[in-house]
């Protein structure tokens, strides 16, 4: 599903984070170390190599809602934008912090000029995060910076799941009807 506002693509699909090779920078759920980690950042490390964890370092820790770039290594992507989600239960207030990590990647994104982003669902794995509630939070954010944004075109949204793509696919109709 995409549709487009103030002339930027929003699209949802099922896939795998590290498998996005026309998108300019991908979003990593990272951990405040910005070590390897399991699910996305996982996934993001193994894809990359070690040079991003060597790039990572000086880097860390990073607080909740905090993002930062760097390049991609041997992803197929130029930038990795990581950002630290909520820990939900523990992080608060999770909803503040969750959209800090939308608006944070994407004044990155600006700052560098980037026409295209993936998203993974962040906070949504090993944070707990409810996926319907994170949903909510990222495309409210998303929907308020859109009318801003000069260079992102594309935001797409990488579910790991056919039902984490149903619940992104009913909130962003659910929206549509709300501009
Ligand atoms: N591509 C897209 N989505 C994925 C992928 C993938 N390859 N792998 C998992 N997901 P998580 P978090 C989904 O746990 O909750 C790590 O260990 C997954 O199903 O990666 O922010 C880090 O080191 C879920 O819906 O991120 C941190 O310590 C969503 O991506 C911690 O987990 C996020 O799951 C971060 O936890």
């Amino acid at each position: 599903m995409e549709k487009t506002i103030s002339g930027i693509t929003i699209e949802c699909i099922k896939g795998d984070i590290v498998s996005q090779p026309d998108i300019t920078a991908i979003v990593n759920a990272a951990n405040a170390q910005l070590r390897m980690g399991g699910g996305v950042a996982g996934a993001i490390h193994s894809a990359a190599g070690p040079g991003l964890e060597e790039e990572c370092h000086p880097l860390a820790p990073i607080k909740p809602g905090e993002a930062v770039i760097t390049g991609g290594h041997r992803l197929p992507n130029r930038f990795v934008i990581h950002c630290l989600g909520p820990v939900f239960g523990v992080d608060k207030p999770e909803d503040t912090l969750l959209a800090n990590c939308y608006r944070n990647t994407l004044k990155l994104a600006e700052q560098y000029k980037i026409d295209s982003i993936a998203f993974p669902a962040i906070s949504t794995g090993a944070f707990g995060y409810p996926v319907e509630e994170a949903a909510e939070v990222a495309f409210r954010t998303i929907i308020g910076i859109v009318p801003k944004l000069r260079y992102v075109k594309r935001i797409r949204f990488v579910l790991y799941s056919e039902s984490d793509l149903d619940i992104h696919e009913k909130i962003m109709s659910a929206l549509k009807s709300r501009i």
